[in-house]
């Protein structure tokens, strides 16, 4: 199979899973930008996103084309893990309690994993106290935390106070499409990016990389 980005996005917004994983794997095979095809993925449930908004179509469709990305990402993930150097900080990621998006985050762990860090994906539906547990467990030195629906947003606030209520050195950061870098500071979180890109700078930036 030839590489077309543009059927990526199509594979993925229309739920084809092996499709998904088909493109994927011939794009990286034609050498292209692992973050070029991740990039052909999101633009998928951005507009998959938009016409849930529209009312077009509904969630099990939108299940569907998170499973399409995650099968792409599974393929792409070692390409871009493969682009990092040796692990020097370890990160912990996971989506807040009450939420069940785990696209985000999981693309966050894998940019981490690209940019050189190793990363504990807890996954989701986490509690602060298992955030905590982890970080101490693996000597963590972010934790990054996402949340995708209003409702769990909240929840940020009380993982970032008992990461700090431990006294770990651990940086915290947030993300996730309804959160801001107001709402960040508002928590007492360290920091927030808007995408899995500025995700890697600003874990550089925290960690003095
Ligand atoms: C896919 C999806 C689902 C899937 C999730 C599957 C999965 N395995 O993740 C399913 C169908 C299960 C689902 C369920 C629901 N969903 Co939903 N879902 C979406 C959708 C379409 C895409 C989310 C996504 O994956 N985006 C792609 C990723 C790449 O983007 P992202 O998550 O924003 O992540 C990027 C950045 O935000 C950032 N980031 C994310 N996390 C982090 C963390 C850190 C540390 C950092 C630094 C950065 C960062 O980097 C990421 C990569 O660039 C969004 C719409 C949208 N466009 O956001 C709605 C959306 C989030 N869902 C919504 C709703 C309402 C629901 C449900 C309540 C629906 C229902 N009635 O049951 C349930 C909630 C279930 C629950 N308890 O969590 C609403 C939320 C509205 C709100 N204001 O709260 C949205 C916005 C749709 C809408 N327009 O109404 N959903």
């Amino acid at each position: 199979m030839a590489a077309d980005l543009a059927a990526l996005t199509a594979a993925v917004e229309a739920g084809d899973r092996a499709a998904a994983a088909e493109l994927t794997r011939a794009a990286l095979d034609e050498g292209l930008d692992p973050r070029s095809v991740l990039a052909a993925m999101t633009a998928a449930m951005d507009a998959v996103g938009r016409r849930f908004q529209d009312g077009e179509l509904f969630v099990p469709e939108m299940l569907i084309a998170a499973r399409a990305m995650k099968a792409g990402a599974a393929v792409l993930e070692p390409a871009l893990a493969a682009a990092g150097v040796a692990p020097e900080f370890t990160a912990v990621v996971g989506t807040v309690e009450g939420d069940l998006h785990d696209i985000g985050k999981s693309l966050v762990g894998m940019m981490w994993r690209g940019a050189g860090l190793e990363v504990v994906d807890l996954g989701v539906n986490v509690p602060a106290a298992r955030f905590v547990e982890a970080a101490r467990e693996r000597g963590a030195r972010l934790v990054g935390l996402s949340a995708l629906l209003t409702t769990t947003m909240p929840n940020m606030r009380g993982v970032v106070e008992a990461l700090r209520a431990s006294g770990l050195p651990a940086k915290v950061v947030i993300g996730g499409a309804p959160t801001t870098p107001e709402f960040a500071a508002q928590v007492g979180a360290d920091g927030h990016a808007p995408d899995a890109g500025a995700a890697v700078d600003l874990a550089r930036r925290l960690l003095g990389g």
